[in-house]
C-alpha cells in the first residue's frame, strides 16, 4: 500500500504543501523574524561542538556591551550551561534547549524572541547547536552566518562540510594561540573554503589571547551601522 505521504493531491489547484516541505515552512518563519528584527543585526554563529563559540560570545560581550545593546540566544540539545556562561559575562542570554535536535529552527527563535527584551537591541547572536551539517540548511532570519573552525579540527573540513561554508559570509579560524603546536595551515583552510565560496571573508582569532578580536568587533560594529542604515565612516 502507498504511504500517505506519497499520495498526490487531487483537484485542479496544486498548492504547495508546506507540511511536506519543512524547509520551505522554515523559510516563512525566517521571513517573519527578519520583519520583526528590522533594526537589529542578527548573526547566526555555527561550528562543530567545542570550536569556541560560547567563549567568543563572552569575549565579544565584554568588548562591546558598553557600545551597543546585545543579546545571545544559544542552542544546545540539553542544559542551560552556555546561557549561564554568557550571562556571567554581563550579556542578556536565553537558552534554547532543543531536546536532542541537532540544529536550531526558525520557529524556535521566533518563540524565544517572545521572552527577550528586543527594545533598542542592536545585535542578536544566535549560537547554533554545534554541528557543521544540519544547521547549514536552516535559515534563522539572520543577516550574516559566521562559522568558526578551530585549528584543532584540522584544515580539511571545508571541503567535507561544504554547505556550511557556502552559506556563510565569514569564517573565523579560532584558537590561533595554539596554532603553532598543530599541523594546521590557515592558508590551506582559507583556500579550500574559498574554492567553495569565493566571497567568504576570513579572520583568524583567539578568544584567549585576543588575537583578531578587534578586527572581529570592528566587522560587527560596521554591520550594525549598515543594518540601521547609518553611514559608515571608514578610518
Ligand atoms: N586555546 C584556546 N581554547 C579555546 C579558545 N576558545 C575556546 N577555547 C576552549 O575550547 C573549549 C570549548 O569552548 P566553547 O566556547 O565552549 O565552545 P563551543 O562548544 O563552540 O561553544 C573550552 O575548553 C574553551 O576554553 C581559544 O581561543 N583558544
Ligand atoms: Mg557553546
Amino acid at each position: 500500500m502507498t504511504p500517505k505521504s506519497n499520495r498526490m493531491p487531487t483537484g485542479s489547484v496544486q498548492c504547495d504543501n508546506t507540511t511536506l516541505h519543512l524547509l520551505k515552512a522554515n523559510d516563512f518563519v525566517a521571513k517573519a523574524i527578519r520583519e520583526k528584527l528590522k533594526d537589529t543585526l542578527v548573526i547566526n554563529v555555527c561550528s562543530s561542538p567545542g570550536s569556541g563559540k560560547t567563549t567568543l560570545m563572552q569575549e565579544t560581550g565584554k568588548r562591546l556591551k558598553d557600545k551597543i545593546k546585545m543579546a545571545v540566544l544559544v542552542g544546545d540539545p540539553e542544559t542551560e550551561r552556555d546561557a549561564i556562561r554568557i550571562r556571567e559575562a554581563g550579556i542578556d542570554s536565553l537558552q534554547i534547549v532543543t531536546g536532542g535536535m541537532c540544529h536550531i529552527e526558525a520557529q524556535m527563535v521566533l518563540q524565544a524572541l517572545e521572552y527577550m527584551d528586543l527594545d533598542g537591541l542592536d545585535l542578536l547572536f544566535i549560537e547554533n547547536v554545534g554541528n557543521l551539517v544540519c544547521p547549514a540548511a536552516f535559515d534563522l532570519g539572520e543577516d550574516f552566518r559566521v562559522t568558526l573552525i578551530a585549528c584543532t579540527e584540522g584544515d580539511d573540513k571545508p571541503k567535507k562540510y561544504p554547505r556550511m561554508f557556502l552559506t556563510s559570509e565569514l569564517m573565523l579560524v579560532s584558537k590561533a594561540d595554539i596554532l603553532q603546536y598543530l599541523p594546521f595551515s590557515v592558508e590551506a583552510v582559507t583556500q579550500d573554503a574559498r574554492d567553495i565560496n569565493p566571497d567568504l571573508e576570513v579572520i583568524t582569532i583567539s578568544s584567549l589571547n585576543g588575537q583578531g578580536l578587534d578586527e572581529w568587533c570592528d566587522w560587527l560594529l560596521k554591520k550594525v551601522e549598515q543594518k540601521k542604515g547609518l553611514e559608515v565612516v571608514e578610518n
